[in-house]
């Protein structure tokens, strides 16, 4: 078989791709490990910048996300019993975060990849990449029990931070920053209504807290635990005794609890790599890096990269220039490493750390105090929430 270009992994951005590039008339094939049902099921992201959903419009698959997607212009803090009001559209000039979680986003991409008669070959996994540095790479991979090999032009590394693209570029090359956190987040997943209209960040003595939702009928709700805790051992009782301990009766007036939808624990990691591009090999979203999800950011990097690839692409094949190719890694770098920042100052500002001592707790304290006393340091958090913009260096245009 042979396709121009080769996308490895039916997540968001190997989907999003797969749309925008046939919308360009770029040819392409999907191919993914799981099973469509299994990739519906994983309950992750749930905020869309404004970046994002400019992308899923281009890609001709924003409508649902338009009708019942949540428009949120603010966020809540909680920090030492109070609760503070960060006004996202007040401070950065109108603009807003869309609440549309990644599981619609998945579907709505699969439904219109399905309805275009696009090609997506799932329980297809892939095994290794070949004659990268070339001008025609090959993707093996297995289904069925049967070798296969699919030709192109170019490979698209959507394959996530355990898939094999990333592990394809030769170590001398390959240059990766690390940072594990001690701690990770159980999700619960619930058809209630939200305790709250807007998403509420807490920082509390006995953890951090994340209020979140999916509708106005569905919630979604996290808590900081250590990574030696089993989500087995949390019943749903549990789950919601902790969640009323922590946010205090006053945050807690409204809370419906009910039974749980899903429930998991996720690690916390910050990881880069660089370069994002080794010859017609190019990585996008999380094969390339993650971000702990405090700042939600890690499904609109990933659609962010996927912009600047589709450009890369249209370059060469529409405009037969190698102009995006050269800058598809520095481009996307540039952005990543500003929500890692964004990402890694949010967590490290919102948890607590067991080596913390009394004067880092202090400190804490005073930075979570400026944050909502000053409107610049609200500005600067109700910026980078809402989105930086896809070429950074435009950033003093758009404040000015
Ligand atoms: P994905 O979604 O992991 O998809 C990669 C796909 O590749 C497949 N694959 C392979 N296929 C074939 N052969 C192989 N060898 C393969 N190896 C892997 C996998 O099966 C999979 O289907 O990566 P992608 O597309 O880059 O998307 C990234 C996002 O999923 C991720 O960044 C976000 O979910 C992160 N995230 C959030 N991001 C936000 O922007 N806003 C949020 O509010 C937000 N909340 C979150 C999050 C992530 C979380 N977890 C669980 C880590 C909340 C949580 C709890
Ligand atoms: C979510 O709804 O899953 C969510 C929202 C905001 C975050 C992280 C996760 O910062």
């Amino acid at each position: 078989m042979r396709t121009q270009v080769a996308i490895i992994g039916a997540g968001p951005a190997g989907l999003l791709l797969g749309q925008l590039l046939h919308k360009a008339g770029i040819d392409n094939v999907v191919l993914e490990r799981q099973t469509p049902d299994y990739v519906l099921g994983r309950i992750r992201a749930g905020v869309l910048e404004k970046t994002a959903v400019d992308l899923l419009d281009l890609a001709g698959v924003s409508q649902r996300a338009h009708q019942e997607g949540l428009v949120h212009d603010g966020i809540e803090l909680i920090f030492d019993g109070a609760r503070h009001r960060i006004d996202l559209a007040e401070l950065t000039g109108g603009k807003h975060v869309t609440v549309y979680g990644q599981t619609e986003v998945t579907r709505d991409l699969m439904d219109a990849r399905k309805a275009a008669g696009l090609a997506t070959i799932y329980e297809a996994d892939v095994v290794r990449l070949e004659d990268i540095e070339t001008h025609t790479p090959q993707v093996r991979y297995r289904q069925g029990g049967e070798e296969r090999v699919l030709q192109c032009d170019f490979i698209a590394g959507c394959d996530g931070f355990h898939g094999v693209s990333r592990k394809s570029i030769p170590a001398s090359v390959l240059r990766t920053y690390e940072r594990v956190y001690p701690f990770g987040w159980l999700g619960m997943l619930a058809d209630v209504p939200p305790v709250s209209d807007e998403l509420i960040y807490a920082h509390t003595p006995r953890g951090f807290v994340l209020c979140s939702m999916r509708s106005k009928t569905r919630s979604r709700y996290y808590l900081q635990v250590p990574l030696s805790d089993h989500v087995e051992d949390w019943s749903d009782n549990a789950f919601w005794d902790e969640l009323r301990l922590r946010l205090g009766a006053d945050a807690c007036r409204n809370l419906v609890t009910g039974p749980s939808l899903e429930k998991s624990i996720a690690p916390l990691r910050s990881f880069v790599t660089e370069p994002m591009r080794h010859g017609r090999l190019f990585l996008a979203g999380d094969a390339a890096h993650i971000v702990p999800p405090t700042g939600a950011k890690g499904l609109n990097l990933a659609a962010s990269d996927v912009g600047f690839l589709h450009e890369a692409l249209t370059d060469h094949y529409l405009e037969k220039s190698a102009s995006g190719i050269e800058h598809y890694s520095k481009r996307c770098l540039e952005r990543v490493w500003s929500a890692e920042r964004f990402s890694w100052w949010f967590t490290t500002l919102t948890h607590r750390f067991s080596e913390m001592g009394e004067f880092e707790l202090k400190m804490q304290a005073a930075e979570l105090n400026y944050l909502v006393k000053s409107r610049a340091a609200s500005s600067a958090l109700a910026e980078n929430y809402v989105g930086l913009p896809m070429r950074i260096e435009s950033l003093l245009e758009t404040c000015a």
